[in-house]
């Protein structure tokens, strides 16, 4: 298993995340084992309608991604538990020798790639722990291959970090391989504000997670019963902005990054924001970072889509 160097980055991003305005945690520090199984129980919750509506586009379009792709290779980045990625499994027999699920959860990883592996006897099952956001250059070779990045991901993206993701994933791109990229879009905000408030309260303990394990990891003395979950629409941003606001002023420490920090009553503590797309937007986006999207599919609904792209060189060879 190939493992990533993520540890002193994240001390540092998190070193800087907490020094911004408003105070930030990355958003990785959501997906220890704990926060991974928690958000498999959140892609289960009737509220949180993209899985249930990606998993219908993929029922629909895998054999048209097969058929465009020819894949031999499928990475899939932050695979979790890889449920919907069975679907593409499916489809690219004909052709698929390899399976790369990379996710930063190591135990998860391997028992997904157990599973795959177990379920697929003639594929390859490689998995690697890592960061895609750092290792994209690492992944293994093997075209055409299918980089799939599902779950809207991207969405937990800034803009700005989306562009440089999306411009490393053109660059990492050979002339045979495509990426294809699940995107929430955007809706009515009572139904978003829904996906992310559930009745039983599993999103708020998914996101309350991320403050154990700092306090776990960073021997910080975040205390949950001093901060309130939120999570709302920013229509300036399109994105929902998830986490929390302190209840009263008071101070945090966190002990390992020599940190010291100071919340006012109602103050703003992010985990995550989770950008919801439009189309022309985002193919706008694709093309500035040398990426051409040549399939775009939606749902019945059009809740969320599917865009299937290449490099944007090779567009002119590939209506
Ligand atoms: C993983 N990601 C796409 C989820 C989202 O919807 O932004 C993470 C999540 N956070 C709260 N609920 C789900």
């Amino acid at each position: 298993m190939a493992s990533a160097a993520t540890h002193l980055g994240l001390r540092e991003a998190t070193l800087e995340g907490l020094q911004r305005t408003p105070k930030e945690l990355p958003t990785v520090w959501l997906y220890d084992e704990r926060g991974s199984q928690l958000y498999e129980e959140i892609t289960r919750l009737p509220e949180y309608y993209p899985p249930r509506r990606e998993r219908e586009i993929l029922r629909a379009r895998s054999p048209e991604v097969a058929a465009r792709t020819q894949a031999r290779t499928l990475v899939e980045l932050g695979a979790g538990n890889a449920s919907r990625t069975r679907l593409l499994l499916d489809a690219l027999a004909p052709t698929l020798e390899r399976f790369v699920p990379l996710d930063v959860s190591e135990q998860f990883l391997r028992s997904t790639a157990e599973a795959v592996a177990a379920e697929y006897p003639r594929l390859a099952v490689d998995p690697f722990v890592g960061d895609f956001e750092r290792d994209l250059h690492s992944l293994p070779a093997g075209s055409p291959r299918l980089i799939a990045l599902l779950g809207s991901t991207i969405g937990n993206f800034y803009p700005a970090q989306r562009r440089r993701f999306l411009s490393a994933v053109a660059g990492a791109l050979e002339d045979d391989d495509a990426f294809l990229v699940g995107l929430d879009l955007v809706k009515d905000v009572e139904r978003l504000a829904a996906a992310y408030n559930d009745g039983r309260g599993v999103t708020e303990a998914f996101v309350r997670n991320a403050l154990t394990a700092v306090n776990a990891e960073l021997h910080a003395t975040f205390d949950q019963r001093r901060f309130v979950y939120t999570a709302h629409w920013d229509p300036e941003h399109e994105w929902m902005d998830i986490g929390f606001r302190a209840r009263h002023a008071h101070g945090v420490s966190v002990r390992a990054l020599d940190l010291e920090l100071a919340f006012a009553e109602n103050e703003q503590l992010r985990v995550e924001v989770s950008s919801k797309f439009r189309r022309e937007r985002f193919e706008l986006e694709a093309r500035d970072a040398g990426l051409g999207v040549d399939g775009w599919w939606t749902d019945e609904a059009g809740d969320f889509a599917l865009a299937l792209m290449t490099r944007n060189e090779r567009r002119s060879t590939c209506p």
